[in-house]
């Protein structure tokens, strides 16, 4: 989207012996990758002097809940201290920048209002929820001590063919695609009372850039005030098929959590009046497009 604007992009990656690079493969010439880890002030102080950049979108984290369990400090490292790494080098290396940090609907967890708006109280269910909360926070307070244009947007789930395979959404596609191309004849899954409110990540992605446009930083929840539940899903995801996920979905304790998050759903208000901000498609919409990308990519050539 920033490329389409006519944007420089420059991305950070931390070493690693192989380049995983799948999900940006079709941008890589098109953006400028620098070296630095969000576990390593000094990396990241040198690339942001380097990109001297006028706006800094933190998408970095350990971003899967499940895992937040059996890796809580390195969660904590990331996606908690992360942030406040960044902000530190921001401060020194480009103060004028505009910040934004990537919020969670987590943070709301076991909610105590619905819908959740930017005023409702954050009681999180996970490591990684408790983390964001910090990182959230750490923002907030960044703005206010320094004078920071640093913005938290706090974001509802958002999907699209580009998820990773161990999110839910993208876990029953790809299973859809699978089973109808006989590859496979059955998907394990936790939880299929959870409800969330999914959107479109190419929607959301516009709210971010909005978000920095505006005259003074703020803060904005970013869903489509709709709630679905897991079961939900299977049901709308195997229907593209032409099948009854009734005859494949198996429950698996597994993928059950230590702490659920049971309901999620936004109230997106605020950004509409502020951004003008509607996201453009529907959930049933969403999980077709899904469904459709992932036959295509196991179809035989
Ligand atoms: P979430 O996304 O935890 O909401 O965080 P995820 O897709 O992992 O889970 C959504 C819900 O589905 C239930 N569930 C399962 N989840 C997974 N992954 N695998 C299963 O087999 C399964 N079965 C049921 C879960 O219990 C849960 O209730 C996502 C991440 O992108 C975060 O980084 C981000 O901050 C939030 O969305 C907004």
């Amino acid at each position: 989207m920033l490329l389409s604007k006519g944007y420089k992009v420059f991305g950070i990656v931390r070493r690693s012996s192989t380049t995983p690079y799948e999900r940006i493969a079709h941008l890589v010439d098109r953006v400028e990758l620098l070296s630095a880890d969000l576990l390593d002030q000094h990396s990241l102080v040198d690339a942001i002097h380097d990109a001297a950049p006028s706006e800094i979108y933190n998408l970095a984290a350990q971003s899967f809940v499940q895992t937040s369990w059996t890796q809580p400090v390195l969660t904590g490292e990331f996606t908690a201290l992360g942030v406040t790494r960044m902000l530190e080098a921001m401060r020194k290396a480009a103060p004028h920048a505009r910040f934004y940090q990537a919020s969670s609907s987590e943070m709301f967890g076991k909610v105590v209002e619905t819908p959740q708006r930017e005023s409702t109280p954050f009681y999180p269910r996970s490591p990684y929820g408790v983390a964001k909360v910090y990182a959230h926070w750490i923002t907030v307070n960044y703005r206010e001590s320094f004078g920071l244009y640093a913005v938290s947007g706090i974001l509802f789930n958002h999907e699209s063919e580009r998820r990773g395979l161990e999110f839910v959404t993208r876990k029953v596609t790809d299973g859809v695609a699978r089973i109808k191309l006989g590859l496979a004849r059955e998907l394990r899954l936790g939880n299929l009372d959870a409800r969330r409110d999914w959107g479109f990540a190419g929607d959301y992605v516009d709210a971010m850039w909005r978000m920095l446009q505006q005259d003074t930083p703020d803060d904005y929840v970013i869903g489509s005030g709709t709630t679905w539940s897991v079961r939900q899903l299977c049901e709308t995801a195997f229907a593209v098929a032409g099948l009854d996920y009734h005859d494949h979905v198996l429950l698996d304790e597994k993928f059950l959590r230590p702490a659920e998050v049971d309901m999620l759903v936004a109230d997106p208000s605020h950004a509409r009046k502020k951004l003008g901000w509607e996201p453009t498609m529907a959930f049933p919409q969403l999980i077709e497009r899904m469904v459709l990308a992932d036959l295509a990519r196991h179809r035989p050539r």
